[in-house]
């Protein structure tokens, strides 16, 4: 693996902040495409670090500081994905948050970018979303998208609360629903009424184009 790709795992793990912004901008500088930075590098890293985790090797205060490290990369790499898919057209409306009681970011803050670079328009509304505010920012956007990202088992209920509501606000054929987390499944989706499921953001562009018909490549 390449050098530099090292160092960020690395940076990622130990939660260097500073560290991994100056080498995702290096990384880009020598020509490595955000995606491959995204991918094999920032991805993997933190998928890691939640086994970590998992096992017992690693503390919620790694948990903090590796996830700060993320988004410091991704503050980097974002506007780059931005600029270098600015002429796509407008492929829909987009409404993504985390559900109520839940405050992971990442992975929907990574699904929200892919949607924006290929074309949708984005409305983020962050984490701990009740269903009541996913319902309103339905209505108000216009939205035909709308992604619910879940990474707990305790909370990807909340999933299937946001669809009883949009169909109890009678808004619910206006909007292709997809959903994901790492504890969500396709049955999972299926089980909730759930439009679509991607296990990835790249998965996640690729269902919301086939669901809204939406023409081209990613
Ligand atoms: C980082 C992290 C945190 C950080 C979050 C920081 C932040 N700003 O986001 C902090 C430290 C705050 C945290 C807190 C907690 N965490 Co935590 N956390 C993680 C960890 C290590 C990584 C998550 C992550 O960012 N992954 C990287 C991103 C890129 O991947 P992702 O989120 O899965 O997203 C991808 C896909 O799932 C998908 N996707 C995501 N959303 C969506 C949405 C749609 C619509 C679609 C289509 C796809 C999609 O695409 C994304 C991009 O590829 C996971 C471990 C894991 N394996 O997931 C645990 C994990 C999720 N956490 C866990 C736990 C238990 C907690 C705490 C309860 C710990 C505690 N004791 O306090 C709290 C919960 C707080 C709360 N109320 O939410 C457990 C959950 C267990 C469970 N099954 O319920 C996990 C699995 C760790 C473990 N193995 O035990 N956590």
């Amino acid at each position: 693996m390449d050098e530099i790709l090292q160092k960020i795992i690395s940076a990622l793990d130990e939660g260097e902040d500073e560290q991994i912004s100056l080498l995702v901008r290096q990384a880009l500088a020598i020509g490595f495409e955000p995606m491959t930075i995204l991918e094999n590098a920032l991805v993997p890293a933190m998928t890691r670090v939640g086994e970590k985790f998992a096992c017992g090797e690693y503390f919620l205060p790694n948990l903090i500081v590796s996830a700060e490290a993320m988004k410091q990369a991704m503050f980097v790499l974002e506007p780059v994905m931005r600029q270098r898919q600015q002429m796509l057209k407008r492929a829909g409306v987009a409404v993504i948050g985390t559900v109520q009681g839940d405050i992971h970011e990442i992975g929907k803050t990574l699904v929200g970018t892919m949607l924006s670079v290929n074309g949708f328009e984005v409305h983020d509304l962050g984490v701990d979303v009740t269903p009541e505010k996913f319902v309103s920012a339905v209505a108000e956007t216009g939205a035909n998208l709308l992604g619910l990202s879940a990474l707990l088992t305790t909370t990807m209920t909340v999933q299937r609360d946001v669809i009883q509501k949009l169909e109890d606000a009678g808004i619910r054929e206006q909007v292709k629903v997809i959903v994901g987390g790492a504890p969500v499944t396709r049955a999972w989706a299926d089980e909730i009424g759930a439009d679509g499921y991607a296990e990835d953001a790249i998965g996640a562009v690729e269902i919301a184009r086939r669901l809204l018909d939406v023409e081209g490549i990613i």
